[in-house]
């Protein structure tokens, strides 16, 4: 009963052009009426508006990877969800862990994001994952617990149509290492049943959760296929049509 999301986070890539010819591709090769699989690419910010007009009318929606909690104002540098909503853009990643951990974003930060979003009508992909080093000393779940209640602190449970949970445990970002199908069905379970008691059970069934590091053509069905796995948050294999078309195909 839920639909497969498939989204594809291009981080700090590609050109222009690049972008463009990436976008053309996914948005000739997917079909506009795609009731198994939603499918989104998060572009950078100053290619939204190009990406957004090729792929507008195909079956592929476009995001940003993140946004500001405050409205447009002195806050140079940042990025108002008004302005995403203005060009059509209908979805944010937050809390992605290159943000948690590169630009230093805490919890509270990415709350106060999320909530902005959220108002704004914006579909919120709310990612959470453990370090390499948290996962060795048995804390993944303390970690998922701490990162859901301070991201989600405040959210009300009328709110959960707008938002997906991207699970994406560090060690398995942009390393080749990917979490094994067990391990990955393992954490999504606990997330689903962590929804279930601070929410309802309603909630957690109908919330997506999806699976992201190193995910490829090669271990998309595996992964996609737990029963926990709603869908990919794919990086580097979103980034060629011929990678990330199959993984996309995976979720069907
Ligand atoms: C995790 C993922 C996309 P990659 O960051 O969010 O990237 O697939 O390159 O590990």
């Amino acid at each position: 009963m839920r639909r497969f999301l498939v989204a594809g986070n291009w981080k700090m890539n590609t050109t222009k052009e690049s972008g463009a010819q990436l976008a053309q591709a996914l948005a000739s090769e997917v079909p506009s009426e795609n009731p198994a699989v939603e499918v989104l690419v998060c572009p950078p910010f100053p290619y939204l508006t190009t990406i957004g007009d090729i792929v507008t009318g195909s079956g592929v929606g476009y995001g940003a990877q993140n946004c500001y909690h405050e409205a447009p104002g002195a806050f140079t540098g940042e990025t108002a969800t008004e302005m995403l909503t203005d060009i059509g853009c209908r979805s944010v990643i937050l809390g992605h862990s290159e943000r948690r951990h590169v630009l230093k974003e805490t919890d509270a930060d990415i709350n106060l994001k999320v909530k902005k979003a959220l108002e704004a009508g914006l579909q919120v992909i709310l990612c959470v994952g453990e370090l390499q080093s948290e996962r060795e000393s048995d804390q993944t779940e303390a970690v998922l617990n701490t990162q859901m209640t301070g991201g989600l602190a405040g959210v009300d449970g009328a709110a959960f149509g707008q938002i997906v949970i991207a699970y994406e445990p560090v060690w398995a970002i942009g390393t080749g290492l990917t979490a094994s199908p067990e391990q990955a069905e393992a954490a999504h379970l606990y997330l689903r049943n962590w929804l279930k008691d601070q929410y309802s059970a309603e909630i957690a069934d109908a919330t997506r959760i999806l699976y992201g590091g190193s995910v490829k053509p090669d271990n998309a069905k595996e992964l996609l296929s737990q029963e926990n796995v709603d869908g990919a948050l794919v990086g580097g294999a979103s980034l060629k049509a011929e990678l990330f078309i199959p993984i996309i195909q995976a979720a069907v």
